[in-house]
């Protein structure tokens, strides 16, 4: 490894063993990077330098910053964090600053500060509680915080809980953050970090157990910035990019800010978005690139011919399965091809995916450029095309869990699992049927959750659904399904029963769903993705 450019080297001792590590050779010479690379700089210093200074960087309905508006911004709080003297927090390189706060040009601004002042970025969800975020400052050793004034409150807990030390800074409407910054100085000289310092821990903790700290080096946040968009998306200086993931998750940090930032384009930031409000986001800023979960563009699709898209040109779905009727659905209302791609928090971003001609429905897509995939068997033996197994994957990014024993399970002689049962076609195409701890056994049959709710989604009534497996005494578990209708539809056994009739029209009969339940909404995790436990766990009434 480089000479680290930490004097704290926390993240660095806690990395996993190497013998445990991806292989993260990167397969193209453009993944290459310099010993010594801050990637905040490379993303905003060398951005101004070559003459983007004047570019619009980000956008938001309150303000407009400009690359050389946010750079000094960047730079400012970059101050504040390192500076020992004055309203410093005098904190050390390698120190790890927790922040917290919705979609905001300010936090973006943050994010990049702690990284070009050489220190750990600990993004958290905007929605969490005390509790989830205590095991964040105790599991990475947070040493001070920088979080949105409105959710003082409970960070105030979260820090008397743990107890911690550290300070934390608040900004916007009645935080000190931009006052202290005023007090500095207008341009910070990036910490000489080395490419493999890590510069990022992103908690996950899928959709169940103890969160995991995955840990990203500062090359990775460029070899993401260097695969997805420019061998798939395809994206340039002229680009607007908008959509509703939050900044703490790896895949809105890309999309919604690392991905514009390395074409000099321009980002979107925005709270609280709603279908509605996103379409009228898209044709207030006249978006171009959206980035969003498949949910989003289901509920999304009957409404846009209210707004002027004419602006947008692609639509980026990830964090779930896309369903098939909701890629049709997007493109009979919008006349655009969704590009589906499959991204994990270990991996920081997308490594399956597709676009334009190249995109065929049903399927995720193919492996993008720099990264390799296969399907392994049971013992670990790659499958032939056609079979179902587990995801295998290895490129430039790859997990390191940040102290964990589960390490060993992600990843296994080199390849990542992630955990999703896949199959890949002759052509090299990979298709999705499962989360592997979704798939349903009834009565000796494998059923995979996503193939009923395709089914049941095709039928009119339906806006959302998810299908579980229920415990049954006689075939060991029985197939149910969870439904949302759209409105003007009447929940009963009568509609239950013509679901389950469309279903035995759709798909083989034995996957059709024994039981039906009727919801309001389905519980989601803040990044938007479902929560199966939960259904199965409950009586939710
Ligand atoms: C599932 C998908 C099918 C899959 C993410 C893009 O979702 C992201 O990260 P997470 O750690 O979850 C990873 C898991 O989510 N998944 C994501 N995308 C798809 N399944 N098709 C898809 N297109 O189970 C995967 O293992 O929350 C996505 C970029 C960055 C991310 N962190």
């Amino acid at each position: 490894m480089i000479a680290t450019g930490y004097t704290d080297t926390f993240a660095r001792d806690n990395l996993p063993p190497r013998e445990l590590w991806p292989d993260m050779t990167p397969l193209l010479p453009a993944l290459h990077y310099p010993e010594r690379l801050n990637c905040a700089a490379a993303l905003l210093d060398q951005m101004v330098a070559k003459g983007h200074g004047a570019s619009p960087a980000i956008h938001s309905y309150k303000l407009s910053w400009t690359y050389a508006e946010l750079l000094e911004k960047v730079d400012r709080i970059a101050h504040v964090l390192r500076a020992s003297r004055g309203n410093g927090l005098g904190l050390e390189a390698g120190n790890r600053v927790l922040l917290r706060g919705a979609n905001s040009p300010m936090m973006a601004a943050c994010a990049l500060a702690v990284l070009k002042a050489g220190c750990v970025l600990v993004p958290t969800m905007p929605l969490l509680r005390a509790k989830e975020l205590s095991v964040a400052i105790d599991k990475a050793k947070v040493n001070a915080v920088l979080c949105c004034a409105a959710l003082a409150e409970e960070m105030e807990l979260a820090r008397s809980q743990t107890g911690m030390a550290g300070p934390a800074v608040y900004f916007g409407e009645g935080g000190t953050l931009e006052r202290m910054m005023e007090a500095q100085p207008s341009s910070f000289a990036a910490a000489d970090t080395a490419a493999d310092d890590v510069c990022i821990i992103g908690f996950t903790s899928g959709t169940t157990g103890v969160p995991k700290g995955t840990m990203h080096f500062h090359r990775d946040v460029l070899a993401i910035c260097d695969c997805f968009p420019r061998s798939t998306l395809g994206s340039a200086a002229s680009d607007v990019f908008i959509g509703t993931p939050p900044l703490a998750f790896t895949f809105g940090l890309g999309g919604l800010l690392l991905f514009p930032l390395r074409v000099g384009a321009a980002a979107v930031l925005l709270d609280r978005l709603t279908p509605d409000l996103l379409l009228k986001a898209i044709q207030d800023f006249r978006a171009t690139i959206c980035f969003t979960a498949p949910t989003f563009y289901r509920l999304m699709a009957p409404l846009v011919q209210d707004y002027d898209l004419t602006s947008l040109q692609k639509a980026v779905s990830a964090g779930e399965a896309l369903p098939n009727a909701t890629r049709t659905l997007w493109r009979e209302s919008t006349g655009l091809e969704i590009i589906d791609g499959i991204g994990a928090t270990e991996m920081l971003h997308i490594f399956i995916s597709a676009s334009g001609d190249a995109v065929r429905p049903g399927a995720t897509g193919k492996a993008i450029p720099g990264y390799q995939a296969c399907v392994l068997g049971p013992d670990g033996e790659a499958l032939p095309p056609g079979e179902v197994g587990q995801l295998a994957v290895k490129g430039p990014t790859g997990c390191r869990y940040l102290d964990d024993a589960r390490q060993q399970q992600y990843v296994r002689n080199g390849w990542n699992l992630t955990g999703d049962a896949y199959r890949m076609d002759q052509d090299g195409y990979f298709w999705y049927h499962a989360r592997t701890d979704d798939m349903i056994i009834s009565a000796g049959y494998n059923i995979a959750a996503p193939e009923v709710e395709e089914a049941l989604m095709c039928h009119p009534a339906v806006a959302e659904c998810a299908v579980v497996g229920w415990p049954d005494e006689e075939r060991g578990q029985i197939v149910k399904a969870f439904v949302v209708l759209r409105p003007g539809h009447e929940a009963g056994a009568e509609l239950a029963r013509t679901l389950q009739e469309h279903v035995k029209q759709t798909v083989a009969p034995y996957k059709y769903p024994r039981a039906v339940e009727f919801l309001a909404a389905l519980p989601r995790t803040q990044s938007g993705k479902l929560q199966r436990h939960v259904l199965r766990s409950a009586p939710l009434k």
